[in-house]
């Protein structure tokens, strides 16, 4: 099927090293019901881990311990290394809570990934499916006797979270007990080793006079800005590093005074161009005191101790560790994210250029690199996450990626979606596309027109600068709850330039910070029909300042991918004139940006292909004849 054009090349992808051929879908999960207990061959035997653990808590006197699925910087993307709660429970989602006593062991999950947990965990596990700390707070009071303790590691939780189960257990007596030596760690004998790297380079002073104003004109007057979050010390230094998957971070913490800079970093690692890159081995205020990784807590404690500090810190992004040690609490100042995050958060004009380029310049390696998955592309520095290339009901998941035990073979009667994207030295991408490769039934394209009537609603929409995600998320939602179908995800997330492909806080959520002119945002709605197919239509865009008829200081989304939708999929007759009007001035868009370049990087099939898939439609008439249609009127 040549005419398909790149959509083919994503097809032998998803075939490749894939092809154990398919297995029942329903005998894919766990049924702990059954004696003896049935289990997928993808679930892990943990008895051993769970044992070795309960042994090391029983000389602590802790009835309970919580292990969290993130790292001591809180990151969405964590190294190997980090991935405790996988090696406790088999299971590989990006989001979870273990909780295990001597008796039990549970486990918390949203509704991405129950499924994937049934196919991973054993029985050893309990599947809790409401995440919300006082569900796990009300399950570790039924378990925990009146007066026990409960432990966890302060590196891993933020003082969010650590006030959040205090609250949730305050009147119950059991109490949370801090223990800095992680337990799972000592049980993890092969727990992978931090990679040895050398860090890239780009320039930072400009950056730290930046932040230390924001410091200045803060009428709290803070004296130093402790920054934890990985992205936070990448972006001030410009450097970039390889321990996490997916986001070219590097592990780090810094601490920022008027005058002083230290940044804490695995030193061994530190060549002699980067100390001169940093400044190092001099004292003033533009110079960068290298401390070892592991000394922040000491350095932090002892610059607490001197009469008048008072340190900043963003309260999503510290962990409880760090936070513990500033006191009394007049030495501390908070926010939710720290200055660094909100100034990332608005790209200058270069970094907007060079962004709206990578999507042009990268669209087709985007796609191409799926099939033979080397990263020959000028720039390119691999993936930005996890493919997510799953069809028909695999695609009812919507984090799913392939593996041998679940992966299918692709055909013509079903839907197929892939979520894909790339790092590059200019620009970070995040693009999913839905296609049907025979013939969808009606409800299938009802429900892909919905989705794409949502991603439109919010793409068009004209609000005042300020507005916050939160309040126009519903625009996205709004077509498919007519009809009563909904999507359980978020709406979209904040992406950076080369960096984290989320980049909080900018994005649809209830915590996320109000839109600015010059903040890159996903906008992702979709529908997952379990055990049958999934949809998700996710684009980029910048937002930018519009003219309106009477009022200022207006703005609207400029969506900067540059892929058509799939025509068969889109049924014309449900779309208002303004979303048909926006969905063909798309479509001349990507005819003006993306046909040069497809022309200058001699891709003449996937050009015809473009052309063919970006043809205007008309503002009547149903979407499978509509090229006849089209080519029809024009011709009378
Ligand atoms: C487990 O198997 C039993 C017996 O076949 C069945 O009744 C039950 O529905 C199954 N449970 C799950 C969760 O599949
Ligand atoms: C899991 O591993 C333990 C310890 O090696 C073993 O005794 C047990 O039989 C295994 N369980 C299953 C279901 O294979
Ligand atoms: C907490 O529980 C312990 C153990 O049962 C008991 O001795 C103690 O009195 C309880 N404290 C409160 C305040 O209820
Ligand atoms: C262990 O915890 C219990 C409450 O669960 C408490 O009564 C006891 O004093 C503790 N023992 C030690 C050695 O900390
Ligand atoms: C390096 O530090 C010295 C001494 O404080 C300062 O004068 C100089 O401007 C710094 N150089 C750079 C490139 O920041
Ligand atoms: C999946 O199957 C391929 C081909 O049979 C094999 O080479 C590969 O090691 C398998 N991967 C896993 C994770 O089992
Ligand atoms: C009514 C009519 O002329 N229909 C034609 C429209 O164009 C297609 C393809 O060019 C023809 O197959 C139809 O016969």
């Amino acid at each position: 099927m040549p005419s398909y054009g790149w959509l083919l090349a994503l097809s032998l992808a998803a075939l490749t090293g894939n092809n154990a051929g398919a297995i029942a879908y329903e005998r894919t999960e766990r049924n702990c019901s059954l004696v003896p207990p049935y289990l997928p061959s993808t679930a892990v035997n943990t008895t051993l881990q769970l044992q070795e653990l309960r042994e090391r808590m029983r000389p602590l006197n802790i009835s309970a311990y919580i292990i969290p699925g993130t790292d001591a910087h809180l990151s969405e993307y964590i190294a190997p290394r980090d991935a405790r709660l996988a090696f406790m429970t088999g299971f590989t989602g990006s989001a979870g809570t273990a909780v295990v006593t001597q008796t039990k062991a549970a486990l918390w999950t949203d509704s991405r990934y129950w499924v994937q947990a049934k196919r991973q965990m054993d029985c050893n596990w309990e599947l809790e499916k409401d995440v919300s700390v006082s569900s796990v707070a009300e399950w570790l009071i039924t378990e925990v006797p009146p007066g026990g303790q409960i432990g966890f590691d302060p590196f891993l939780f933020s003082l969010k979270t650590q006030e959040d189960y205090d609250v949730n257990l305050e009147s119950s007596n059991r109490s949370l007990k801090s223990i800095p030596a992680n337990l799972v760690d000592q049980v993890w004998k092969d727990r992978p080793p931090i990679p040895p790297d050398t860090l890239t380079q780009r320039s930072w002073q400009m950056k730290v006079e930046h932040i230390r104003n924001e410091m200045r004109d803060n009428p709290y007057q803070p004296t130093a800005l402790l920054l934890s979050a990985l992205d936070e010390t990448a972006w001030l230094f410009n450097l970039r590093g390889n321990d996490i998957p997916y986001n070219p971070f590097f592990y780090s913490y810094t601490l920022l005074t008027m005058d002083k800079i230290w940044l804490f970093l695995h030193t061994d690692r530190v060549s002699e161009e980067l100390k001169v890159y940093l400044n190092a081995s001099c004292e003033g205020p533009l110079c960068v005191q290298l401390k070892g990784y592991d000394t922040v807590l000491d350095n932090l404690k002892t610059y607490v101790a001197q009469p008048g500090v008072k340190v900043w810190i963003g309260t999503e992004y510290t962990n409880y560790a760090l936070y513990e040690l500033i006191t009394p609490q007049d030495k501390l100042m908070t926010s939710s994210y720290s200055p660094v995050l909100t100034t990332k958060a608005v790209k200058d004009e270069t970094e907007q250029r060079i962004l709206r380029d990578a999507h042009v310049c990268h669209l087709h390696t985007q796609t191409h690199t799926h099939s033979h998955s080397g990263y020959t592309q000028k720039d390119s520095r691999g993936p930005s996450f996890e493919t997510i290339s799953a069809s028909g009901p695999n695609a009812a998941l919507a984090h799913y990626s392939p593996t041998n035990e679940t992966s299918r073979r692709l055909t013509v009667e079903e839907m197929y979606l892939i979520d894909s994207g790339g790092q590059y030295l200019d620009g970070t991408t995040d693009i999913t596309r839905t296609v049907h490769w025979g013939t969808p039934t009606a409800m299938q394209k009802e429900a892909f027109t919905r989705v794409l009537m949502g991603n439109i609603e919010i793409s068009r929409t004209i609000f005042p600068s300020g507005t916050r995600g939160v309040n126009m998320e519903m625009l996205g939602r709004r077509a498919l709850w007519e009809v009563g179908l909904n999507y359980g995800h978020g709406t979209g997330h904040g992406v950076g330039n080369y960096f984290g492909v989320h980049e909080w806080p900018v994005g649809f959520q209830g915590n996320n910070i109000p839109f600015r002119a010059g903040m890159f945002t996903s906008i992702e709605p979709g529908y997952y029909k379990e055990n049958d197919f999934g949809i998700r239509i996710e684009d980029i865009a910048v937002i930018v300042p519009i003219q309106t008829k009477y009022g200022h200081n207006f703005l609207t989304f400029d969506t900067v991918s540059l892929v058509p939708y799939d025509r068969k999929l889109i049924d014309t007759s449900l779309l208002s004139s303004e979303q048909l009007q926006w969905l063909n001035k798309y479509y001349e868009t990507i005819r003006k940006l993306v046909g040069p370049e497809l022309d200058k990087q001699g891709l003449h099939e996937e050009k015809d292909w473009m052309l063919r898939n970006t043809d205007p439609f008309m503002t009547s008439g149903s979407s499978a004849s509509v090229s006849f249609l089209f080519l029809n009127w024009t011709f009378v």
